[in-house]
């Protein structure tokens, strides 16, 4: 059988009940919806949204958030089902172990690498900036060599040495006066009277994960905290730009809502319709990080009630969030002003009397993205946690901290993986890579509910996904055709990606598989 060897659930449950030993059981319903929260909150919202509502989407960006949260909303009904029913720390890479067979688990498992790990390396390169820059602003320069990866990507696919354009007096970063972009070319730095300074290491970046690892190894209750308080500070700060942001909309800035199609000189198109299609995956960033809860799994007092409570109402809170913060948005400004790093800065900066946000939004941003961070490092181990149980990947990952009741070995492995990347990587290339590899999961989930349900329908599901085969089939459309719509460059790393992963399987893997080896 081998690659298509199938777990029983009876033997997943019996499993995620005996694990109770092993990780410590301490998180309820409100901590799971706040590591939802956490997971949710970030990067997405706080640069992406500029870039759709610029690039693609005019005010309509927030018909992109609704799209994209509902093809979400299809995918974390599945997710809450299967979650409900074979609670293991394994998430999407259990659920298709159950239902598609060992080739599938490890495809996802691999493809979830990119989502956690990845996504934990890009984020905290977002916060980085973020971070430099409310450090800047209270006058203390991180030196630019120690605030950049040596490396970059520009256009797309180039990488080159990454520098950073600094004021020579004060060692200031200086960006163009008109975009407030960084500067794309040594030339215009120079120019402009800037000191061209090349990235050594992404300091910033490569602390907060070694901050964070020696946090989830500490406990995941511990975490958990941390978690909550740091979600406090980003959901108060969103709701206070879009509170105070309300008065000060100008309607004017909505008109036309879709702005006019037009043909970029590439012969690409932006705007329209069309453009609100194309922000849909751009802005499905956002959204990833629900499914997180589902990794908590064997550290839930009560899994078969709480997962779908934690991811449910964790997307359902961003959801709405997200669409009233992209209306203030393009409501403050101009659409096309917001294709900058700090969109929502961008925003703020358009009506003077709310400057007194501007730095409430830092503090948001920093808070927001750091939880985001978080709560990937600390889904990611618990995947590979439940991969070594089974066989498919070496013992040491399965490893737990005899006083932290944590897969310690496994954070730090997935710790210092994520800090490499992150200080020394250029990470424009893998951008797309993380939704790409998300969006791989979802629709495997959405098929494997239904495939179960057909299988096995007597099997007790705490949580029924509605309208099933409806549902699973909207959610799995929704996103093979976001997936389908990502550029071919990410493709072709995706087939890459899966090249490697599925050698890594045939070479060692599938020898050393628990299943396989009781079948032989
Ligand atoms: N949803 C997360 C973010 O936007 C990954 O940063």
């Amino acid at each position: 059988m081998g690659v298509w060897s199938k777990k029983s659930i009876l033997k997943l449950q019996a499993e995620a009940g005996a694990s109770n030993g092993e990780l410590k059981r301490t998180l309820g319903a409100l901590n799971l919806t706040m590591l939802g929260i956490g997971a949710i909150i970030g990067a997405g919202i706080f640069v992406l949204t500029g870039t759709a509502a610029a690039n693609f989407a005019g005010p309509g960006v927030s018909l992109s958030f609704v799209l994209a949260g509902l093809a979400c909303l299809f995918a974390g009904l599945c997710y809450a089902e299967f979650a409900s029913m074979i609670p293991i720390a394994g998430s999407a890479y259990t659920y298709s172990y159950a239902t598609m067979g060992e080739g599938v688990a490890w495809f996802i498992g691999w493809n979830l690498v990119l989502e956690y790990l990845f996504a934990a390396s890009t984020v905290s390169v977002g916060w980085s900036g973020y971070f430099s820059a409310m450090l800047a602003e209270a006058g203390i320069h991180i030196p630019a060599a120690f605030a950049s990866a040596p490396l970059t990507v520009i256009n797309g696919h180039q990488v080159v040495r990454a520098f950073t354009c600094v004021d020579p007096a004060t060692g200031a970063t200086i960006v163009d006066a008109v975009s407030h972009m960084a500067y794309t070319t040594r030339d215009a730095c120079s120019a402009a009277g800037g000191s061209v300074v090349n990235g050594i290491i992404n300091l910033p970046a490569v602390l907060l994960i070694v901050t964070l690892t020696l946090l989830l190894v500490r406990g995941v209750q511990e975490s958990a905290t941390v978690n909550n308080v740091v979600v406090a500070i980003k959901m108060t700060i969103v709701l206070l730009v879009i509170g105070v942001g309300f008065f000060y909309i100008n309607k004017d800035n909505w008109t036309p809502f879709i702005p006019e199609m037009v043909t970029n000189p590439d012969g690409s198109t932006k705007y329209g319709m069309a453009g609100v299609l194309r922000a849909a995956p751009v802005v499905f960033f956002a959204y990833i990080g629900f499914d997180a809860v589902s990794t908590a799994a064997q550290e839930a007092k009560n899994p078969q009630r709480d997962l779908p409570i934690g991811m449910i109402a964790s997307l359902l809170i961003c959801t709405v969030l997200y669409i009233l913060m992209s209306l203030v948005m393009t409501g403050l400004a101009p659409f096309a002003k917001l294709g900058v790093a700090h969109p929502v800065s961008a925003a703020i900066a358009e009506v003077p009397q709310l400057k007194w946000l501007e730095n409430l939004v830092n503090i948001g941003a920093v808070a927001g993205l750091s939880s985001v961070v978080l709560v990937m490092l600390m889904g990611q181990p618990r995947i590979f946690y439940t991969m070594a149980k089974d066989g498919l990947l070496p013992p040491i990952f399965g490893r737990v901290h005899p006083k932290y009741k944590t897969p310690s070995a496994s954070s730090w492995i997935v710790g210092l993986i994520a800090l490499t990347i992150a200080g020394f990587f250029p990470l424009g290339l893998l951008g797309e890579l993380v939704s790409g590899g998300t969006l791989a999961a979802f629709a495997t989930v959405c098929i494997g509910v239904w495939v179960l349900r057909v299988r096995s329908p007597e099997l007790p599901r705490p949580f029924r996904t509605p309208m099933v085969p409806l549902v699973p089939i909207i959610g799995a459309f929704a996103t093979l055709y976001m997936m389908w719509q990502l550029p071919a460059l990410t493709w072709k790393l995706l087939i890459g990606w899966t090249v490697i992963g599925m050698s890594f399987y045939f070479i060692y893997g599938k020898s050393h598989s628990v299943i396989g080896r009781s079948e032989s």
